[in-house]
């Protein structure tokens, strides 16, 4: 089959949503970062990240034939005053990205197939075995900033990322990643209030807010971490807020990154969450991953991390709760609260 045409490609990804598109040979990716990085333990317990690993690093084995990899990003930035302050990551603030970008995904593959239907591809939007930021470099959408995070000329590191493997050849390929543009600058390095860049883009997942707020499952999050927590309930933006290259972030028209209601709420608000206002707000948005009681266990970590004396009646009343992580984290707010 004659390589696919790029000029048809293209517009067709901007027509589905995504702002940013670029193609790179479905090469193998060398080994060595990546098992390093799992050999010293910087995945905590995302065990899945390890149990896939041969075909996060060979993608035909995802899908044999692989030529391609169509790396795909989605601004996400909104400038909204009303949750200015809110202490969930902007990336969570609307709806859930992941079915924003399957739906792109799914009406680009739909297309494609009408166009091709000889064409066999595999996608995926993050929680497939894909090294996205990987795709998205090579694809010459940018590059790994030290901040592990992958930065954009046009939109900085404000993207969401996908990946859809063909097994067909393109007519153009990136030659690679974009230019390095963080030069001597340290800030993200030394704004992490928990130590987890390593350099590099190397991100050590144990010691990262981010992962404390939304993947740690177990009853508690270590208290060195919690003590940081003090505006943080889901996700962490630090690293990318004190980038210079983020200083220009361009609003996002995309409706469904709006914040919905829950972003409006604060700390105190979160932590007093009922089952009802929670089934309300959360489900639909990346939230829920953290579920509920995971999600007020962060709130309440974080009045104890900002001694928030005010909220002493709440913590003794959530010392009574039903659930055990969440009584728990009251004790300790508690205690902290008057330590
Ligand atoms: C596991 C994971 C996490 C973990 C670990 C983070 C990490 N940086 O590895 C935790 C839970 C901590 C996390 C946090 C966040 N995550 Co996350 N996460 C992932 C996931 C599922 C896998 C990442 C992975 O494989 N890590 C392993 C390391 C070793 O690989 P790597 O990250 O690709 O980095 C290496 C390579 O890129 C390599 N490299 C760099 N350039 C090049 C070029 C070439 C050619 C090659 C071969 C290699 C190479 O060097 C890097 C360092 O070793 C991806 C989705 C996916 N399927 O890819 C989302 C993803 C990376 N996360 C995302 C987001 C948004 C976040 C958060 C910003 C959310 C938040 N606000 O709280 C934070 C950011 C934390 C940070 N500073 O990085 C986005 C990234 C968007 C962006 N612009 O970068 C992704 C891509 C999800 C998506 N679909 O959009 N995340
Ligand atoms: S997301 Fe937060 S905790 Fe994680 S590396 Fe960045 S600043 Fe550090
Ligand atoms: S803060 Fe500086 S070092 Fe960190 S990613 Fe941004 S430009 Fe690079």
């Amino acid at each position: 089959m004659p390589p696919l045409p790029t000029a048809f490609l293209r517009p067709l990804a901007h027509e589905v949503g995504f702002s940013l598109v670029g193609f790179a040979r479905a090469e193998p990716i060398p080994p060595r970062f990546f098992l390093e990085w799992l050999e010293a333990g910087c995945s905590a317990d995302m065990d899945w990240l390890g149990s896939r690993a041969a075909e996060r690093l060979d993608v035909s084995l995802l899908l044999p034939g692989a030529r391609t990899v169509i790396a795909f990003a989605t601004n996400y930035y909104r400038d909204a005053p009303e949750a200015a302050d809110s202490p969930i990551a902007r990336y969570a603030r609307g709806r859930d990205y992941h079915s924003t970008l399957r739906d792109s995904l799914k009406a680009f593959r739909k297309r494609l197939k009408q166009a091709y239907p000889e064409v066999r591809d595999y996608g995926g939007v993050d929680s497939g075995p894909l090294m996205e930021k990987v795709w998205a470099a090579r694809a010459g959408l940018g590059y790994v900033g030290k901040n592990g995070c992958f930065i954009t000329e046009p939109f900085g590191s404000w993207v969401m990322l996908a990946a859809l493997i063909l097994d067909t050849e393109v007519d153009a390929y990136a030659d690679g990643p974009a230019t390095d543009r963080c030069g001597s600058c340290r800030k993200c390095l030394m704004s992490c209030p928990t130590g987890a860049l390593l350099g590099e883009g190397r991100v050590d997942a144990r010691a990262c807010l981010s992962y404390q707020t939304v993947e740690n499952r177990d009853l508690q999050v270590p208290e060195s971490f919690r003590m940081e927590m003090d505006n943080l309930v889901f996700g962490c933006d630090i690293c990318q807020d004190v980038c210079p290259l983020n200083r220009r972030p361009v609003p996002t028209p995309n409706e469904r990154f709006v914040p919905r209601a829950v972003a409006q709420l604060g700390v105190v608000e979160l932590a007093a969450l009922s089952q009802e206002d929670y089934d309300r707000l959360v489900p639909g948005t990346a939230l829920a991953r953290a579920k509920y009681d995971g999600l007020r266990r962060n709130a309440v970590y974080a009045l104890g991390a900002a001694k928030q004396h005010a909220s002493r009646a709440l913590l003794e009343r959530l010392r009574e709760d039903p659930s055990e992580q969440v009584r728990q984290a009251a004790l300790w707010a508690l205690l902290h609260l008057d330590a």
